[in-house]
């Protein structure tokens, strides 16, 4: 059993998950966490690794070195400003020396700004719960939707989906796939607007004693001020339709975004509140760095990271797994 999954909120619905799910995801995880992060790594574990393992003085040319790593790598300024600071008392307090050393005191450092990352939600009950999937266009919401139901209903959960994205009609045909996949219903109307389709998944679910509503709406920028608007309308007729909904407002980002990641958390956060995160294709980007920054922001729960397009390629998120696999020689 992952250690992790027991603490996250999610996990009410997760634990009750038999134990030959919980072995093969054990495996399943340590590939796939190696798999997800080698780009990340290659870029900003190795960065690191070259700088101290050069034997050279612990001076202010290393930190700037450093310096520079992490900002090129999207840890962002103001986090990556925290770390240095951190990390340099660390070295005075300790009186350290040697590279190692160093290199130890900042990847705790960055270990516990990350474990920001993995804060629980504070607990929001309600039958069924709701989750709101928001994010900006193609971030991953809707296959992020098809995974989350497998992992939900492989935990013995009943989960009911909304095909919130009204815009295309292309986008009611995806989910319904993810549907059909994962042998669960999907509510959608032909002419309905965002509000009401997911109003009407609630209500539905509701009645039929779903455990899990996965709400999905269309991809939009938060500079778009009329669509974010009408995310926040949405917002409000679901907690017409149930008063504990939306249990969870969750962003979907995409990991190549970078440093433009943390403006999309901010922005969303300040529109909606943000409840949880899923970073989606990390599998294929070097920019994982952008975390740090998120975690400087504000410690949202990141549930998930999305390492691949299939319907198991989600992990729960864990700080220390990352970093160690960051770290990695
Ligand atoms: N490699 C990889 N691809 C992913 C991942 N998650 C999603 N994708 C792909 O990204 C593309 C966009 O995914 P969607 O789920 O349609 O994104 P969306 O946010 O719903 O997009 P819109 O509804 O258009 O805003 C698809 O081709 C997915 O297969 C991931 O974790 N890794
Ligand atoms: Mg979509």
């Amino acid at each position: 059993m992952f250690s992790f999954l027991k603490s996250r909120k999610v996990s009410k619905f997760i634990e009750s998950s038999d134990d030959s799910i919980n072995a093969t995801s054990e495996l399943a995880s340590k590939k796939t966490w190696a798999k997800s992060l080698s780009l990340t790594r290659s870029k900003l574990g190795q960065r690191l690794s070259q700088i101290f393992s050069s034997n050279g003085p612990i001076d202010d040319d290393l930190f700037e070195q450093l310096e520079t790593i992490l900002i090129t790598s999207d840890v962002g300024v103001t986090a990556t400003e925290q770390l240095i600071a951190n990390t340099k008392s660390i070295v005075k307090r300790g009186k350290l020396q040697t590279g190692p050393e160093v290199k130890a005191a900042l990847k705790s450092e960055m270990l516990r700004l990350l474990q920001r990352l993995c804060d629980p939600v504070i607990e929001k009950p309600g039958e069924p719960y709701v989750i709101l999937i928001v994010g900006v266009n193609g971030a991953g919401k809707t296959t992020t939707i098809g995974k989350l139901t497998k992992q939900f209903t492989s935990a013995g959960k009943t989960v009911l989906l909304a095909a919130g994205d009204t815009f295309r009609a292309a986008a009611e045909e995806q989910i319904k796939i993810w549907g059909e996949r994962n042998q669960v219903s999907v509510i959608s109307q032909e002419n309905g607007d965002s509000a009401s389709v997911i109003f009407d998944a609630i209500q539905s679910a509701k009645s039929k004693h779903i455990d899990v509503v996965l709400a999905d709406t269309a991809g939009r920028l938060p500079t778009q001020k009329h669509l974010m608007a009408e995310l926040e309308k949405v917002k409000r007729v679901m907690g017409k339709a149930l008063d504990t909904s939306p249990n969870e407002v969750m962003l979907v980002i995409d990991a190549n975004t970078g440093q433009n990641a943390i403006e999309q958390v901010k922005s969303f956060d300040k529109t909606l509140g943000i409840d949880s995160i899923v970073l989606t294709k990390l599998d294929g980007t070097a920019k994982g760095g952008c975390l740090f920054g998120i975690a400087d922001y504000r410690a949202i729960p990141l549930r998930y990271i999305g390492i691949g397009e299939g319907i198991d390629d989600l992990q729960p998120f864990a700080a220390q797994d990352f970093i160690d696999a960051m770290f990695e020689e």
